[in-house]
């Protein structure tokens, strides 16, 4: 599946506020591509336009899709919100034929995070969360962060995301902090 493509694919999936939001991640992904010297254009482009694909899915449809893709049921003791990444992975990977393992984990792990992401994951992951159209708390810290180390601005993403959470006695799942602890980690050997 080439960009073109994937763009016609969520517009048949997306509603129109969705749709604007993936196109600035696009931009916002491609923006941050150029920056950090990820060569690989069309990827980025393509998982940034394929992350949201089954946002809106209804959450019986998405529940249906963790059985029928052999997903982690243990992602069924988490809320729903975290299920659209790995459902939309599991329809690139397996319906669309998309191979590349590096794309299908930036859509797959674009809402939690996790340990040992690559460039493009840090790249889509913080594109989702900085792109023009986000206005919650600590966001313009981020889109600081984010001109001079992608890996700080994400870390700062995950941190918010997760006090977030915990500040509304959500769940949190067990990616997001295996990502803190990694950049905890990554950290002092800077
Ligand atoms: O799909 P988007 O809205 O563009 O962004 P997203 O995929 O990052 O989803 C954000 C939502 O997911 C937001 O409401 C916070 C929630 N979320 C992120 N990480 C976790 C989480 N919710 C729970 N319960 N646990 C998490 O670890
Ligand atoms: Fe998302
Ligand atoms: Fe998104």
């Amino acid at each position: 599946m080439n960009v073109t493509e994937a763009k016609e694919k969520i517009k048949n999936t997306l509603s129109e506020k969705r749709y604007a939001h993936t196109i600035r991640v696009v931009e916002t992904a491609e923006r941050l591509g150029k920056q950090y010297g990820e060569e690989n254009k069309e990827d980025i482009k393509l998982a940034a336009m394929l992350h949201d694909y089954a946002k809106c899915f209804t959450v019986e449809t998405l529940k249906k899709n963790i059985k029928k893709y052999n997903l982690p049921t243990t992602l069924l003791n988490y809320h729903h919100e975290l299920w659209h990444g790995p459902v939309a992975a599991a329809i690139m990977e397996q319906d669309y034929g998309i191979k590349n393992k590096d794309i299908l984990n930036a859509v797959y792990f674009h809402t939690t995070g996790r340990a040992g992401m690559t460039t493009l994951e840090y790249i889509i992951f913080v594109a989702d969360y900085i792109e023009p159209g986000r206005q919650f708390p600590g966001v313009d810290s981020v889109r600081e962060l984010a001109k001079t180390d992608i890996i700080l601005a994400a870390k700062s993403a995950n941190k918010n995301t997760i006090t977030h959470l915990m500040s509304k006695d959500n769940s949190v799942h067990p990616d997001s902090f295996h990502m803190y602890n990694f950049l905890i980690d990554k950290e002092k050997e800077r």
